[in-house]
């Protein structure tokens, strides 16, 4: 009897609030899926009023929007994170936990947050965008969409206006209403970037200045080349004109975020190879304003000379390294931490993810590493979080970080295909 009202109350409140969608699912498998749901059915129609005034707060326009995320967040929630990981391996400091935010994230890379919780992620080699919905706010992804496929690797992600930005290896693209379902097509903002895929993928973020930043990575290990275009960070209008070089000298930046208060922007650089286990150091660098060299190929860190490109100046005439970083630890994604969650050391801090060495005979980095800064000069280098890499085998690369509203870390892992939140409670 119990069972019986309660199917027809399920019914009834799926025909009154759900009426609109074109499947309104009341069978045996709909109530084998609300059986496994953590959402508290109950009531449903004021959880659907909260999703929904949720995301159409965004300033993102997905249309039609309260169609499709009600029917994406009415389809199930999974809460499925029992991806076999061993996180227990990984040390954090004391009061810091990490769990799995979304998992089954082929590739993970670059992430970008919208205002309502929608967290975009990019992916160099399965060409996929995707997009990931936090239905109920419980800080675990109920669904991961993929929005876009077979593009270029299309690394980076950034939003702006209401619209997704998507980079691809020579072209930009924006995504005026973001496609949940691929349905829509991009608009090209600008392609007038190389096609070498190597360092390639690009991170793009918007600054300050509202002018979107893209980075062209030197397309080899070191090289000097005439096409200016190579070894820099570029910035455009947000509808693509105006494009010029903001800094030069950049080996491969696939990170960077502007400080919350003198808003300069801070970007990591990725070192050469085959200099030996030790040089070149990775490097965290400092751009308080745009026309900067930084040094590749000539000018490694902030002391190495370059063997082959460099001179006896080369070090002493550009802009060194605001910060060397371990040899080889693939610095990529680094973000500012601005929450209000972390303990006030933390406060406007860098947190770096450290993807990991390969050209180096004992590993390093496969880690989120932090560095801090006094009078905007970075002093202390340390390990927030480890435990990825297990002795020379890694099970796990971190890519990107970003911060939540909430003050949580999320951080891309594009090995263990997965998102994972580090927490603070104290
Ligand atoms: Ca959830
Ligand atoms: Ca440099």
């Amino acid at each position: 009897m119990m069972k019986h009202t309660l199917n027809l109350v399920r019914i009834f409140i799926c025909i009154l609030i759900l009426g609109i969608l074109q499947t309104c699912d009341s069978s045996n498998n709909s109530s084998e899926q609300d059986q496994g749901d953590e959402i508290s059915v109950n009531p449903l129609d004021d959880q659907m009023t909260e999703i929904l005034e949720q995301y159409q707060g965004d300033g993102i326009s997905v249309s039609p929007l309260d169609d499709q995320i009600m029917e994406i967040c009415q389809g199930s929630f999974s809460e499925d994170t029992s991806q076999n990981l061993p996180l227990d391996q990984i040390q954090l400091p004391d009061g810091f936990t990490i769990s799995i935010y979304a998992n089954n994230i082929e590739d993970a890379r670059s992430m970008a947050l919208s205002k309502a919780g929608i967290l975009f992620v990019g992916n160099r080699q399965s060409g996929k965008v995707y997009a990931v919905l936090d239905c109920n706010s419980d800080h675990q992804a109920d669904q991961v969409l993929t929005i876009a496929e077979n593009l270029n690797s299309p690394n980076g992600v950034a939003l702006y206006d209401g619209a997704l930005y998507v980079a691809e290896i020579n072209r930009v693209l924006k995504y005026t209403h973001i496609p949940l379902d691929q349905t829509a097509s991009p608009l090209t903002v600008n392609d007038n970037f190389p096609s070498d895929g190597a360092h390639g993928w690009k991170f793009i973020r918007f600054g300050p200045d509202e002018k979107l930043y893209v980075p062209v990575g030197a397309p080899c290990n070191v090289c000097q080349q005439e096409d200016e275009r190579y070894a820099a960070i570029h910035r455009m209008n947000p509808d693509g004109t105006e494009l010029e070089i903001f800094a030069s000298g950049v080996r491969n930046t696939v990170g960077f975020d502007w400080h919350p208060i003198t808003q300069e922007l801070w970007f990591t650089d990725n070192g050469r190879d085959w200099l030996g286990d030790d040089l070149p150091p990775d490097e965290l660098n400092h751009a308080p304003q745009s026309g900067l060299h930084f040094g590749f190929p000539f000018c490694h860190g902030t002391t190495t000379t370059d063997p082959e490109f460099g001179n006896s100046n080369s070090c002493s005439e550009l802009t060194p390294a605001a910060r060397e970083l371990g040899p080889h630890v693939a610095a990529l994604g680094m973000r500012f931490y601005t929450g209000n969650m972390f303990p006030a050391e933390y406060r406007n801090q860098i947190l770096i993810a450290e993807h990991g060495s390969w050209n180096r005979s004992i590993p390093i980095g496969y880690r989120i590493t932090m560095v801090k800064l006094e009078d905007n000069q970075p002093t202390v280098y340390q390990v927030f979080a480890e435990g990825w890499l297990q002795g020379s085998e890694s099970w796990g690369r971190p890519v990107d970080v970003l911060v939540m509203p909430d003050g949580a870390l999320l951080v891309s892992d594009d090995k263990a295909d997965v998102i994972y939140r580090i927490a603070y409670q104290d």
